[in-house]
């Protein structure tokens, strides 16, 4: 089984509230589809849920019963852009299926402590593709906070043990510091949890409440700590994904499984 987080950053413009990349989406649902595997995916809030979260301070928690109409708007639009992913999965022929975090996992100051992998579990017996996303949570010591895809990728990861974990996103993969802003930046084809260490990271341009790349490599770290090989691969580039989910060779970044 594959775990694959499709990124915020690749299916919406992340510098526009609400904008969806229709057909990056539609053409990763085709390679999706022709690699027919079994998967599980995840996807990122992008422009639909990191503005509206940052306006109302929602990952800090519970301040004033002002932000309550700021969780349920950012929860409605982080819905709708999993609507968006589902038409566009449904269009393709895969018999995805919705679940929304809120309603199955609490979080303790930002940790998980309550979760149903049962429901992710029998929908993959049954063979459907569960699809869950970014999402606001109830949280016991803050009063409610965001759940990112990212910390699912990782519940979902511990529990599943998945054949790899691969992130969509918006480069080729890791580089030795942000492509974005430096132009010596070196690409990284592969590398050990070791050689992460040594990474330089610098926050992107936009408004991202769950800390972007720093945050990811943090989480890679974990995932590859249970021994699963995770990819990071480019979403805007054609046949990217699909190659990589049939095994073919690739530009990619691969982090081998594994502690050292
Ligand atoms: O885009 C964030 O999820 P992410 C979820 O995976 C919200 O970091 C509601 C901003």
């Amino acid at each position: 089984m594959f775990i694959v987080k499709l990124g915020g950053s690749v299916i919406t413009d992340k510098s526009k509230k609400y904008f969806f990349k229709r057909q990056v989406m539609k053409r990763l649902s085709s390679e999706l589809k022709k690699a027919n595997k079994e998967t599980l995916l995840v996807h990122g809030a992008g422009s639909f849920g990191h503005i509206l979260a940052k306006e109302h301070m929602l990952n800090q928690g519970y301040k004033s019963n002002k932000q309550l109409q700021g969780f349920s708007l950012t929860h409605a639009m982080v819905q709708k852009l999993n609507s968006l992913v589902l038409e566009s999965l449904h269009d393709r022929g895969i018999a995805a299926v919705s679940i929304p975090p809120h309603a199955i996992l609490k979080l303790d100051d930002h940790k998980p402590v309550k979760m149903d992998y049962n429901i992710f579990r029998e929908y993959l017996d049954r063979g459907f593709t569960p699809l869950t996303f970014g999402d606001v949570v109830l949280d016991g010591k803050l009063g409610f906070s965001i759940c990112s895809g990212d910390l699912l990728l990782q519940m979902l990861a511990e529990h599943f043990k998945p054949e790899k974990v691969i992130f969509v996103i918006d480069e080729d993969g890791l580089y030795t510091s942000n492509p974005k802003m430096d132009k010596n930046a070196k690409f990284i084809e592969k590398s050990t949890v070791s050689e992460l260490e040594a990474l330089t990271t610098s926050s992107n341009a936009y408004d991202d409440v769950t800390k972007g790349m720093e945050g990811k490599i943090e989480t890679i770290k974990h995932i590859v700590s249970l021994e699963i090989d995770t990819i990071m691969l480019n979403g805007n580039i054609d046949n990217r994904l699909y190659d990589t989910l049939i095994g073919k060779e690739s530009k990619h970044t691969l982090i081998y499984g594994g502690k050292k």
